[in-house]
């Protein structure tokens, strides 16, 4: 994600495509700072260290240690819920994130929430519903039937994913909840604790985000089949960095909007603030539907670089779709509206 007056630390994920380009591995890893002019010795490199993230994607190997994370018992979803796209390698999933409460590089996540701990964790789903609830941790893995949904997940800054979710709708919370006829959208939280998410209280590390993180959708967009609350990825619970121990997936939104390590789900009558909007409204809209025909203003959305095996140069740039490929589920949600002004 971009922020609106370009710090150096706001190195973006299109700044490393573009530069991978015309930059060799050897040379990019040079710019960057991580080798001399001797020659490149992967063995000694400072593994382990603040670094070891970005170098990460200077290796070809795709299998790395698998996680510990606890494997989860799910069934396969229905085929309509399942994109036979060749999936994103874990390691990559996990490795290359967006989540600025632990860092606002793509790296920082996975090295800062470590140690991130989600038990206890309680997430209350309150506002225009007749029952309030509250579940805690081993809540979220029991009382629905998880199933694992392959989604692509296209992060507005033009680069894209194939991740294999497990989780359950949405809407099967949302009921349990008996939403009120007043209730016409749906406001969620990200946890607040910056002793436990250090970009929260340090904002260099934390992209300069006004915390908590916020998102927000129509009702008619929550309850939609496709949307879910994703408890883990690969078959195993969530790791911190994508969102333990529950995390929103819009699947035809930008990425921004599917929130993580959500504590608070209000169903409202008025459309709730989100966090990009509030920071740049006229980059970051509140639908935020991908749409290839509506550009940012700052770069192009009519394609995107689609994360796959190999090293970061491994990447295919493929044409997006209307709503992510899911307009034949969802456009009829926005048929009366003019997507250029309700971006
Ligand atoms: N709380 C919170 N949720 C967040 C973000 C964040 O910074 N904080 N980043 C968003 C963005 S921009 C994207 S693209 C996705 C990335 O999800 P992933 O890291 O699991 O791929 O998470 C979204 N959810
Ligand atoms: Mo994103």
């Amino acid at each position: 994600m971009l922020i609106k007056s370009r710090k150096s630390y706001a190195l973006t994920d299109n700044d490393v495509t573009d530069e991978s380009v015309y930059l060799g591995r050897r040379e990019l890893l040079k710019k960057m700072g991580f080798i001399g002019t001797g020659s490149l010795l992967a063995g000694a490199l400072p593994l382990g260290s603040a670094n070891a993230g970005v170098l990460d994607f200077f290796t070809d190997d795709d299998k790395k240690s698998a996680s510990k994370l606890a494997a989860l018992e799910y069934q396969k979803a229905a085929a309509e819920f399942t994109a036979t796209d060749k999936l994103t390698p874990e390691d990559k999933v996990t490795h290359h994130n967006n989540f600025y409460e632990f860092g606002a590089q793509k790296s920082q996540p996975a090295e800062y929430a470590r140690n991130f701990k989600v038990d206890p964790w309680y997430l209350k789903v309150d506002g225009q519903v007749n029952n309030n609830l509250l579940l805690d941790n081993d809540d979220l893995f029991k009382q629905f039937d998880l199933e694992e949904r392959i989604y692509r997940l296209r992060c507005v800054e033009a680069w894209s994913m194939v991740i294999p979710w497990v989780g359950f709708p949405l809407a099967s919370l949302l009921k349990k909840a008996d939403p009120k006829s007043s209730a016409k959208y749906v406001a969620f939280e990200t946890l607040y604790d910056p002793k436990r998410m250090p970009g929260q209280s340090n904002r260099f590390l934390g992209g300069g985000i006004d915390y908590p993180y916020v998102e927000g959708l129509r009702m008619d967009e929550a309850m939609h089949p496709l949307t879910m609350l994703a408890v883990g990825l690969y078959g195993k619970a969530l790791p911190g960095q994508n969102g333990a121990p529950v995390r929103l997936v819009v699947p035809w939104k930008y990425g921004f909007k599917s929130i993580k390590s959500i504590v608070s789900i209000k169903l409202t009558t008025t459309e709730p603030p989100t966090t990009w909007n509030k920071l740049a409204p006229q980059e970051y809209g509140f639908y935020a539907n991908v749409n290839p025909k509506v550009d940012h203003p700052r770069w192009s959305q009519a394609s995107e670089r689609r994360i796959t095996t190999g090293g970061l140069f491994a990447s295919n740039r493929i044409a997006t779709l209307p709503f992510n490929g899911y307009a034949d589920e969802v456009a009829s949600l926005y048929k009366d509206m003019d997507l250029t002004r309700y971006y």
